[in-house]
């Protein structure tokens, strides 16, 4: 049977709640199949997600790896293409680590690609009324971090990549954009369905800065 791991995050930064991590817990209480559905809300820790995520992907062997986060501020859902292979904290993780300029893997690329149809899944997504992009920078936090892992942890043919969200309707602070939550969780939904599915061939995409 196909298996699919989905991670989201805990809260962080002083937050109470993180979109991510609701939106996945939601996923997985209603989800019906077909694919297993294998979900996780990972701590916001440079050490404890990637060794989470690892375990997770050698214990499962994933068909598919969709991690999503908070991105803060956004105002659309936001499929990342390009994992970097660094780590460079703007501020402490959950553990108080805020380690600078590192390597994400010691000795790996220098980047990678998502594996998954990053445009045929963020196409989809707008079709269902959801605003969604492709992004070409996931930052270098976590969120980069646990990216980058999860394309160097899966097997070759695991399509893997990550969603950022934007805060959920009701927890975004004053001024700030935010989405339902049903929106980011039927986001999340479509971006696996598409993964499961989809191509990106023939899609005109990029962005010109
Ligand atoms: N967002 C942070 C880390 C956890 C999360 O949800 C990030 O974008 O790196």
């Amino acid at each position: 049977m196909t298996t699919v791991l989905l991670t989201g995050f805990e809260a962080f930064a002083g937050d109470a709640a993180n979109p991510s991590g609701d939106a996945v817990r939601t996923l997985a209480a209603e989800w019906d199949g077909p694919a297993n559905l294998v979900t996780e809300v990972l701590p916001v820790t440079f050490a404890g997600a990637a060794a989470r995520l690892r375990a997770l992907i050698a214990e499962h062997s994933p068909d598919v790896v969709l991690a999503a986060g908070l991105a803060g501020g956004t105002a659309a859902i936001r499929v990342e293409r390009v994992a970097v292979n660094l780590v460079d904290a703007r501020i402490p993780d959950n553990d108080g680590a805020q380690p600078l300029d590192e390597p994400s893997v010691a000795g790996a690329a220098t980047g990678r690609f998502a594996t998954l149809p990053t445009k045929a899944i963020a196409a989809a997504i707008r079709a269902a009324g959801i605003p969604a992009d492709v992004s070409y920078s996931a930052g270098t936090f976590v969120c980069n971090h646990v990216f980058f892992t999860a394309l160097d942890a899966a097997a070759p043919t695991t399509h893997a990549g990550f969603i950022h969200v934007p805060w959920a309707t009701g927890q975004a602070p004053a001024g700030i954009p935010s989405l339902d939550l049903r929106d980011i969780t039927r986001a999340l939904r479509i971006a696996i369905e598409t993964a499961l599915t989809g191509a990106d061939d023939g899609l005109v995409g990029g962005a010109l800065h």
